[in-house]
């Protein structure tokens, strides 16, 4: 950071607040991390200044001999990674490979079938103000009103009904395990492409800690940060059939030169978690959120669908003490516990100020934290309601977490 200081005070002054502030705060977004210093090396390289539309080989710019092999390595380890016969690494993010994946499967106005927003569905997945119901006849199914889970049934009567071309499975705020080779079943009756939209789980599967979709899907979509702690982009995987299809979806259909830099960021983060330490890391998010939700159904708490089997938890708030999830989101951040509101499924209030309030594990995991260190979360969760206009208590509960922080090597990423 030795140029940036002279060069641009202002913006070094925000990154080192928000270096200290990372180091300070319990992380408890799901889709948040701390990336290796090794990944931000790679985000933060020459490659950077490279333009390289097309794709290994057969590009429109000359210079491509170190890109080339950096995108073709990615795609290779991302292969190994997910077991699926092709990549393509060139997504910016989750959103425009699941853009990329509706192209090259969908004519406009095909019909999909995705969760509901409000039940843990994405804004991708068919929400009625996204390219995905604006460019296509979208209809949303829903979860179980008493279990708050996947009724697969429902889900095949609807699909009879509707006969989508494309069901999305494969959620931002549903915590419990997704039956991949049901969907292909409901796939297989109505006709229809299976999209596993796995960004949440990515590392579950990896580590067998959830059921991977590779078996089933046509097409696997994924974000390359949140619990695969790599720079933030997207991934596409697909079967051999649908290789052409996708990356002409990506080039030229929706985007025009890769971002090499977080290409080569891509190849580090795929490199890491084809290790066996990262297998371990992503048992041990599965263990910790196991282990937060018992902690917290023992104080009391009321979560959807009664519990986890992933990496995310959602706290009704209302129903555990009469707390809107936004209020009690700030009072949680307040007191050095960081989180985001989230609506709950059927929830009566909107999603600037739903009911519910999502956290996960993958971020604690990563700095070391284990079982019983969910106890200490979850008991400093609990003061937090329990004294949610209380700003003495929240700061002395700030000063504490800030104590606990400093057990943490935080050398390793900041
Ligand atoms: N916005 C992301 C999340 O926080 O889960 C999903 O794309």
């Amino acid at each position: 950071m030795n140029h940036i200081i002279d060069q641009d005070p202002k913006i070094f002054k925000l990154i080192e607040g928000e270096k200290k502030r990372e180091q300070e705060v319990i992380r408890l977004i799901p889709s948040e991390n701390y990336a290796s210093k090794a990944v931000m090396e790679a985000s933060g390289s020459v490659f950077t200044n490279k333009y390289s539309e097309g794709y290994p080989g057969k590009r429109y710019y000359e210079g491509q001999e170190f890109i080339d092999e950096v995108e073709t390595t990615a795609c290779q380890r991302a292969c190994q990674l997910f077991h699926m016969d092709h990549a393509n690494v060139q997504p910016y993010s989750g959103s425009p490979a699941n853009q990329a994946a509706f192209l090259a499967l969908l004519e406009p106005n095909d019909k999909i079938l995705g969760l509901k927003l409000s039940e843990g569905g994405h804004l991708t997945h068919g929400y009625k103000l996204n390219f995905s119901a604006k460019f296509f006849n979208s209809e949303s199914y829903t979860v179980d009103p008493k279990t708050h889970q996947i009724d697969y049934d429902k889900i095949l009567d609807q699909a009879l009904k509707f006969q989508p071309k494309l069901i999305i499975a494969g959620y931002t705020a549903y915590p419990r395990t997704i039956d991949f080779a049901k969907f292909r079943e409901i796939c297989d009756r109505v006709g229809a492409y299976l999209l596993a939209d796995i960004s949440h789980i990515n590392a579950l599967c990896i580590s067998g800690d959830h059921p991977h979709p590779a078996p089933y899907a046509d097409i696997i979509t994924t974000t390359t940060h949140k619990a695969l702690r790599g720079p933030r982009g997207g991934l596409i995987l697909c079967k051999k059939e649908h290789a052409s299809k996708v990356d002409k979806a990506i080039m030229p259909g929706l985007q025009g030169g890769p971002h090499n830099h977080i290409t080569a960021a891509k190849a580090v983060a795929f490199k890491e978690a084809l290790s066996g330490e990262f297998q371990t890391y992503a048992h041990q998010i599965y263990l910790n959120a196991q282990a937060l939700a018992k902690a917290l159904l023992g104080r009391g708490f009321n979560l959807v669908s009664g519990g986890t089997d992933t990496h995310l938890i959602i706290i009704n708030a209302i129903a555990s003490f009469k707390i809107n999830g936004k209020d009690y989101a700030k009072a949680l951040y307040r007191a050095g516990l960081e989180t985001n509101y989230n609506t709950v499924p059927f929830d009566p209030n909107p999603p600037m100020n739903p009911s519910g309030v999502r956290i996960g594990t993958p971020a604690v995991t990563t700095l070391g934290m284990k079982e019983s260190d969910m106890e200490f979360i979850a008991a400093k969760m609990l003061q937090v309601a329990q004294n949610i206009n209380d700003e003495g208590v929240l700061n002395h509960i700030r000063q504490e977490v800030q104590e606990y922080m400093k057990q943490y090597d935080f050398s390793r990423f900041i």
